[in-house]
């Protein structure tokens, strides 16, 4: 497969009430300032990229609330309009590259993602974290922290009546979910992966297994015909905090930058792709130069999952003159 035959679209959603902290809604932009459209066409051989820009939405119920759902009514409004674009961008016969934002926006990705394709969708959650609490177990209030288990079929039972989500009609089944980078769960979410059997590997198995053997195993358990749509959510905090420091809720002991890579190769090579989002960039944390490393490893993982090949090829005879 060749990367000049893909098609990209770009959709920038500059959302940050799914948690308490400014300055990750300019996650995009920053990410866009560091060349990333350019980038895709000259390092990955993408021919067609198109901008589908920023998603804007009205908060359609104001009124809306929720018990322990903090900004219940922005995220719910936010994650409808967002669904639309990205079924939008992939009938567009083209891979979804959404960046956040927040992470609470993995509900209109995947969401969209599914009304576009199927529901038997295959979803990667690259995250030090689970995000899969219900309102009921959440110590926080925070969106970002609940997203998956919006999402989940099983789950279902577990929400109050949700006002406003009436069009949140397709649901992913967690036997097609898996994790990779793991490393700070609250109590529940433990529980409830070890109880419906969800596939997580985290840092521990990848120290033991190493990344090439963990991300196999990965797409063996969401996808065992190896035929579904892939979406991949990476929140960058996944990355251990030396490599991208500029994050909200940063967890030491993470991945290296090399293993992020290696995942995004990994998924490139399986020609499946469908969608991917990259979040939780918050360029008001840290000083300049944390920001820039974190931006940049985000780019490394951007153009990894679009095939940027980073083998060292043999050089052709005439490069191996010397220069005069
Ligand atoms: N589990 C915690 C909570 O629910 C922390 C949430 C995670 N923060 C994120 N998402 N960046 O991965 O509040
Ligand atoms: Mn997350
Ligand atoms: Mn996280
Ligand atoms: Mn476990």
């Amino acid at each position: 497969r060749l990367s000049g035959s893909i098609k990209v679209g770009v959709l920038d959603v500059p959302f940050e009430k799914g948690q308490d902290k400014s300055g990750v809604e300019i996650g995009p932009k920053s990410i866009r300032e560091a060349g990333l459209i350019q980038k895709l066409i000259e390092c990955c051989g993408i021919k067609d990229v198109k901008d589908y820009g920023e998603v804007k939405y009205l908060n359609n119920c104001v009124n809306a609330q929720v018990l322990n759902m903090k900004h219940y009514d922005d995220v719910i409004s936010c994650s409808r309009e967002l669904s639309d674009q990205v079924e939008k961008v992939i009938r567009d016969g083209r891979i979804c590259l959404t960046l956040g934002g927040d992470h609470s926006i993995g509900i209109g990705t995947i969401h969209g993602h599914m009304k576009a394709k199927t529901e038997d969708l295959a979803v990667l959650w690259v995250d030090a974290h689970a995000d899969l609490n219900t309102n009921r177990s959440s110590q926080s209030g925070n969106i970002h922290g609940m997203p998956l288990a919006v999402l989940a079929k099983e789950l279902d039972y577990y929400w109050p009546p949700l006002p406003g989500a009436d069009w949140l009609k397709c649901k992913l089944s967690l036997r097609n979910l898996a994790y990779i980078g793991l490393r700070s769960l609250d109590p529940y979410e433990h529980v409830i992966m070890h109880n419906l059997g969800i596939a997580h590997f985290d840092m521990f198995d990848i120290q033991r297994y190493g990344i090439d053997a963990v991300v196999s195993a990965a797409l063996d358990k969401m996808d065992p015909d190896h035929n579904k749509p892939i979406h991949v959510s990476f929140d960058i905090d996944s990355l251990d905090p030396l490599e991208a420091p500029s994050t909200g809720t940063p967890v030491r002991g993470g991945l290296l930058l090399r293993e992020g890579i290696h995942i995004m190769t990994a998924i490139y090579k399986t020609g499946r792709l469908g969608a991917l989002d990259l979040v939780e960039v918050n360029p008001k944390i840290g000083n300049q130069s944390d920001v820039d490393r974190t931006v940049t490893a985000a780019m490394h993982i951007i153009l990894a999952a679009f095939g940027q090949n980073r083998r060292l090829v043999k050089p052709e005879s005439n490069d191996l003159i010397p220069p005069n």
